[in-house]
């Protein structure tokens, strides 16, 4: 990588599978029957709010049992030692790329430890469940909603998002679908850009064909080795 001084990795549900987090796609992606794009939208939790805190509160759970993998902890230890700019953005909402020590990441669907007051407008950091009507610690409003990004909504920070992908020499997207835009848009606007645009995924995905090189195989094998 020695002409590469910037570089993008996007992440997805995959890298965190292997810590026993489900992927939203996978054969296991369902949850009590409810497909993702009929839970993770503003329109569910205006019809049951109680019915997607309890989604997020077995989410919130079951980060708790998990700990990072040989994926997160390689790129962790390439963002402390790459000496160029690097921008993990992170579909994910868990912090399993922090709690591997990496700093530089950007979580553009939200942050499950996180509980955004539609009232006051704070966010404040949350461990325990939500339960069905929880109370904002700034304010007191019974108006907490997850700090995640649902569909039909903006992802956070594209702006610094765009501006990193300008930059960029190296794009590479590890364990996501591609099936979600807008980041299965970056590839195409890295390569616009004139990067060079690796996928390193378990399979085949909906984006595949847009890499210049693609690598399959588990993300705790494939991670490591491209770090190496
Ligand atoms: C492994 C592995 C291992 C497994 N090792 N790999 C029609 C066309 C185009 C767009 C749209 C459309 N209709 C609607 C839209 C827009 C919509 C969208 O894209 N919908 C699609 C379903 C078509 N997008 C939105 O609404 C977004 N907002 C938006 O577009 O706003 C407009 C706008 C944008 C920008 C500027 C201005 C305006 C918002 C999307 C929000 C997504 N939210 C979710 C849920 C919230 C988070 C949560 O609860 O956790 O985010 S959906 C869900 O999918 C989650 C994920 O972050 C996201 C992506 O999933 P991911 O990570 O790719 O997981 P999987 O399961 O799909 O794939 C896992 C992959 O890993 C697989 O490939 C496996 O093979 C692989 N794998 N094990 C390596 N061990």
């Amino acid at each position: 990588m020695s002409a590469i001084a910037n570089i993008v990795i996007l992440t997805g549900a995959g890298v965190s599978a292997e810590s026993g987090l489900a992927t939203f796609r996978g054969p296991d992606g369902l949850w009590e029957g409810h497909r993702v794009e009929d839970v993770c939208t503003p329109e569910a939790f205006a019809r049951d709010a109680g019915f997607v805190h309890r989604f997020y509160d077995m989410r919130r759970a079951a980060l708790e049992t998990v700990a990072p993998n040989a994926a997160h902890e390689a790129l962790a230890r390439l963002d402390r030692e790459w000496p160029g700019e690097l921008l993990i953005v992170t579909q994910n909402v868990d912090d399993l790329h922090e709690r591997a020590g990496a700093s530089r990441v950007l979580h553009m669907h939200g942050e499950l430890r996180s509980a955004w007051c539609l009232d006051c407008d704070a966010r404040s950091g949350w461990t325990g469940p939500l339960g069905d009507a929880p109370e904002c610690p700034a304010c007191g409003a019974r108006a907490l909603r997850p700090d995640i990004v649902w569909f039909g909504e903006i992802p956070y920070q594209m702006e610094r998002i765009e501006a990193a992908l300008a930059r960029a020499d190296l794009f590479v997207s590890i364990g996501t679908s591609g099936a979600v835009y807008p980041a299965a848009g970056f590839v195409r606007a890295a390569r616009a850009y004139g990067a060079e645009t690796l996928e390193l995924n378990l399979e085949a995905s909906q984006g595949s064909f847009a890499f210049d090189e693609t690598r399959r195989g588990p993300a705790s094998v494939l991670v490591p080795e491209w770090v190496a």
